[in-house]
């Protein structure tokens, strides 16, 4: 740690997830709001997914996911202290909300350079990140060496063997989000189907 109370920067790794129709604005606002912090620098989004529901919550829209790489200063609680300010802003209210059910942003930390951190409140490596082909694929397009601290392996072998036979498209509608104010909702017309 620094003099400053400050960490030095360590590469981190956040997730990005949601099925509401407005989640690609939701998205590109998140990442707008990382970019803006003092203390998060060089901040790099992965293609986006779409995917179909992990976990018991069936009947629910497809997700959209992808991965976002940044440099930080900011240690890794008050970094997920931030990701969760960023959700409620979002619109998240998790009293509201069934787990694994509909959200519409939803930031995990996934990774905070090799640290391994477990406490009450924070699980890192994220406990289910190499489980999840929806995490892995996303991030191998980006860093497909970056090494899992918890089990040693490239997340390019995590994918190769991974269990998780959810599907997991690529997803094209991310530039006209960024590019045309309203064609996120053109995009979620196509690319979200109804449970
Ligand atoms: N928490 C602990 N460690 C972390 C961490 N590394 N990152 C705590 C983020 N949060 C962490 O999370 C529950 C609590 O975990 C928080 O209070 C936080 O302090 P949450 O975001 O409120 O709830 P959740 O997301 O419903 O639960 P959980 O267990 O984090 O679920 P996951 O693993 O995020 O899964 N299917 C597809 N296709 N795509 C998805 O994105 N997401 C989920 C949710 C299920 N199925 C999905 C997807
Ligand atoms: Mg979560």
């Amino acid at each position: 740690m620094r003099s400053d109370g400050s960490d030095p920067a360590v590469v981190a790794w956040v997730g990005l997830g949601g099925n509401w129709p407005q989640t690609p604005r939701l998205f590109q606002g998140a990442l707008r709001r990382l970019q803006s912090q003092a203390l998060v620098h060089k901040v790099v989004c992965s293609p986006l997914y779409l995917t179909e529901p992990v976990g018991p919550v069936c009947r629910q829209r497809w997700f959209l996911n992808g991965v976002i790489r940044i440099e930080t200063g900011l240690g890794p609680r008050a970094l997920l202290r931030l990701l969760h300010r960023i959700e409620r802003s979002a619109g998240r209210n998790r009293k509201q909300e069934r787990r694994w059910g509909p959200r519409g942003l939803d930031l995990d930390l996934l990774f905070y350079g090799a640290r391994r951190i477990c406490d009450r409140r924070l699980i890192v490596p994220h406990p289910r990140a190499h489980q999840r082909r929806f995490v892995l694929q996303p991030m191998v397009d980006l860093a497909p060496e970056w090494i899992h601290p918890g089990c040693g392996k490239t997340i390019d072998t995590l994918l190769q063997k991974v269990d998780d036979t959810h599907l997991t498209i690529l997803w094209d509608g991310w530039a006209r989000t960024l590019n045309r104010s309203n064609a996120s909702r053109a995009a979620t017309r196509t690319f979200f189907p109804d449970g």
